[in-house]
């Protein structure tokens, strides 16, 4: 497409879609023209690949998420598409900055975390591979919550995305699907009828989502609940106009807000039911689309695979056995290996207080049928394999994890160290019943988004170095090894880092006015704000840096950048006292004379993907400092590496396969491994004695808990202090001295500049294995049996 092209498809788009004259045109207007002028690009492809997938009988994977978090979508779909020539030539002779259009698109948080994020690199992967996929997500009207700070205090606002029209998504009101909740059964025989005693709709809208130059395109759909009857007129007449609305919006609710991932949310109602709806819209849709094409739902397993993405949607297994047996009247034994055959299920965490389970008494009066089909595929488990617990309904609770596991042919674990943890933990006794039943995949992202993207700098001089196979086959990244010992190119690389290191700096400038040298170490810890990811260690080691150089101001200090992003869950009050205890020492230390030359603290607020993009270039550290076996994965991790930063961090997730890839000798290793954390952690008294042992520790602690950071509130932490001196199950103060040694070891390694950034550079040169790229063909060759469609590129 030229520029000219592009120009009029921008003015066309921007008069006739719009409605909009350019003399009155603002950013949003330029912005959705541009967004139809690329999204009709995509359609013609899109298109072209959903006929292929009929045409040639493909299986399909349908990835079946609570969570998809896809951030902005504009800037991905102009690179995927190779439009980034004609887009900017367009845009400067219309007069408009690029980088305002693009800040300008709202940041879709249709998730919480890592999760939801993988289940957006996921999608990408499966279009630029060409594998026919399907992703099935709600349509959240408000996603994750947006995080503003009020003298330091965490203070949740709803997100509304959806306030202004988005650009991506069709919508489909001719595909609506009846949901049923509640209500009675009547069993004839083996079989039953369900009769709901309220029903509502789910309405389809798709978006879709482009690969790599064009070559496939896969349709993500979010389900939107809408009542089964809208407005009652009858009621409004009669002059009760609030009542009438009522209807609606019950229904909406539905589909209103995301749930905050508190790990200790439990049972509410709220959450079974959009579970509920969620799997139930979506396995309908599949049938429908599979019996569109086949006449025999024995094919099922050969024609489609049902990804389960963590527990949420677990309800999946009785719901396709209902379909098969009470409806289609296929055998009850011979429903539950087709849909077992069907079905996969992956597990994101280990953590107990986040293993879903539902109470007998509320799935039994919302989902009346599928607790009786639960006790069933309980009792043919135990015929099969002759045991008499291992019940998925036990102590009164349904257990999606035990039910995940007993109706799909696999379950994957997202990093090695987890997969075997789930292996001796969690899933032991099954592991040992059914031994191929758990496989592992580990994690990837994709380097679309989180490379090429991102930054731009140094994937030019990616590019300009080896050419640019690597952005779909990541692991050429490895021909930049020979680079690594040439000190020009070594120039390069610094140089790239640098200037991002110099708009970062801007950009804190401009937003929260911190001045920060873009010399020092950036050392970075972005993500969810969680006990077991204890950004209070990291809290800890800045407090006990911060008063050593108060000690002795005038030693040869490393300077550091301390930059904090993350949110807490709203009624997680320890991680809330956390983002409050980061805020109060960002301003005592900020403009603290003796330490600001060194040391700086930034809490950028509202942690999202768009923020992630804009930071993760920017690090020359990146902090995975998790309690070894808590944390399933991480993926941030990955980005950080693929991007030139050095991990510093436990033996945890797939840090474990990071140090193996680009070696312990540039890795800063610290901490207690899961092994030792399980046995430590009997260890009556571990965290006084770890204080004892430690004057920096205990003066670290002793100056959070005399007030040193909340004058006029000495006691404001005194959760956090107290918690660490007597429990501390999450062993920080166990591993802070290892964590001290391991930071100062960074600061001696900062100090030889070149070959610093000579490590820096092996780090992206040897993580390309962790492109989604390589998690997907896994999927495809370990769990779901299928081939991708043959490619070809644009005209
Ligand atoms: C639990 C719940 C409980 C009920 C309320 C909503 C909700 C939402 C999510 C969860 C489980 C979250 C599990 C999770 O996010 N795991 C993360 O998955 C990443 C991708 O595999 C992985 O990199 C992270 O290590 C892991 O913590």
């Amino acid at each position: 497409m030229t520029s000219a092209e592009m120009k009029a498809a921008i003015l066309h788009h921007l008069v006739y879609t719009q409605g909009k004259d350019a003399v009155t045109a603002k950013t949003y207007d330029w912005r959705m023209a541009l967004s139809y002028a690329v999204r009709d690009k995509i359609v013609d492809r899109w298109f072209e690949a959903t006929r292929r997938a009929y045409a040639e009988k493909r299986k399909r994977v349908y990835y079946l998420s609570l969570e998809f978090l896809i951030g902005r979508l504009l800037k991905d779909a102009i690179i995927n598409m190779r439009l980034e020539e004609s887009v900017l030539d367009a845009l400067k002779d219309l007069g408009i900055e690029w980088e305002e259009i693009i800040e300008d698109e709202p940041d879709a948080a249709l998730g919480n975390g890592g999760l939801g994020r993988l289940a957006a690199c996921f999608m990408e992967s499966q279009a630029t591979l060409g594998l026919p996929a399907m992703g099935y997500g709600i349509r959240y009207e408000n996603g994750l919550f947006r995080q503003r700070f009020e003298d330091g205090r965490q203070v949740e606002e709803p997100e509304d995305w959806l306030n202004q029209a988005h650009a991506w998504e069709f919508a489909r009101p001719e595909v609506s699907i009846d949901i049923g909740f509640g209500g009675h059964v009547q069993e004839i025989g083996s079989r039953a009828n369900w009769y709901p005693s309220e029903v509502l709709i789910a309405r389809a809208h798709d978006t879709p989502v482009i690969g790599w130059k064009g070559r496939w395109g896969n349709t993500l759909r979010l389900w939107e609940a809408r009542p089964m009857h809208g407005f009652d007129l009858a009621r409004f007449n009669r002059g009760d106009h609030t009542a009438a609305a009522e209807p609606e919006a019950m229904a909406r609710t539905l589909s209103r807000v995301l749930y905050p991932d508190d790990h200790t949310e439990q049972g509410k109602e709220l959450r079974l039911k959009q579970e509920f709806f969620h799997t139930a819209a979506s396995i309908r849709d599949i049938l429908r689309r599979f019996e569109s094409e086949y006449d025999d739902l024995r094919l099922l397993p050969k024609k489609a695979a049902i990804q389960i993405n963590d527990t949420h949607p677990a309800i999946a297994g009785p719901e396709l056995v209902r379909i098969l047996h009470d409806e289609r009247g296929i055998d009850f034994e011979e429903a539950v290996g087709i849909a077992r055959n069907t079905i996969s299920y992956t597990n994101h965490t280990l953590l107990p207080e986040a293993l879903e389970t539902w109470g007998e008494a509320r799935m039994g009066r919302l989902l009346p049928r599928h607790m009786q089909l639960i006790d069933r595929i309980d009792d043919l488990h135990r015929r099969e394999t002759g045991t008499h617990d291992l019940n998925a309904h036990h102590d009164g609770k349904v257990h999606m994890g035990t039910l995940g596991f007993i109706m799909a042919h696999k379950v994957n674990g997202v990093a090695a160290l987890h997969t075997e943890l789930m292996k001796s933990t969690v899933f032991k006794d099954l592991h040992e019943l059914h031994p191929e039943k758990i496989v592992n995949e580990t994690n990837g992202v994709t380097p679309r988004r989180w490379l090429l993207s991102c930054n731009p700098r140094l994937s030019s001089l990616i590019t300009d170095s080896i050419g640019d196979n690597w952005v779909d086959h990541a692991e050429d990244l490895k021909k930049l090894e020979p680079f690594t010992e040439d000190a020009g190119w070594i120039e390069k690389f610094t140089a790239a880092k640098h200037a991002n290191k110099v708009d970062l700096s801007n950009w804190i400038a401009e937003t929260l006015e911190i001045s920060v040298d873009p010399d020092s170490i950036f050392d970075i810890q972005v993500k969810r704000i969680h006990e077991y990811k204890r950004q209070h260690m990291n809290l800890l080691e800045t407090i006990a840096y911060w008063l050593e150089i108060r000690d002795n101001p005038n030693a040869g200090w490393t300077p550091r950048v301390k930059i904090f992003g993350g949110k807490a869950f709203p009624n997680y009050i320890y991680a809330k006292e956390m983002v409050h205890l980061a805020n109060d020492m960002a301003k005592v230390m900020n403009s603290d004379p003796l330490t600001s030359r060194f040391l700086k603290v930034v809490f950028p607020p509202n942690y999202n993907v768009s923020l992630a993009e804009r930071l993760i270039p920017a690090a020359d550290l990146s902090e995975q400092i998790s309690t070894a076996g808590k944390e399933a994965s991480g993926t941030g991790n990955m980005k950080f590496s693929l991007n030139g930063a050095l991990t510093i961090g436990t033996l945890d997730g797939a840090n474990v396969e990071i140090r193996e890839l680009v070696g312990a000798e540039n890795f800063f290793l610290f901490g207690m491994t899961a092994e030792e954390v399980m046995t430590h952690r009997a260890e009556a008294g571990h965290a006084a004695r770890a204080i004892a042992a430690d004057p920096r520790l205990a003066r670290a602690l002793e100056t959070i808990r005399s007030g040193g950071f909340s004058p006029e509130e000495p006691g404001r932490y005194h959760m956090i202090t107290d918690n660490l001196t007597h429990h501390d199950y999450f062993m920080v103060c166990s591993d802070f001295t290892d964590y001290w040694r391991a930071q100062r070891d960074v600061d001696a390694a900062f100090a030889d500049k070149a070959e610093w950034a000579r490590v820096a550079a092996l780090n992206t040169a040897r993580t390309g294995w962790f492109s989604s790229d390589r998690t997907i063909r896994g999927y495809m060759r370990d769990v779901w049996d299928v081939e991708a469609a043959p490619l070809v590129d644009l005209a």
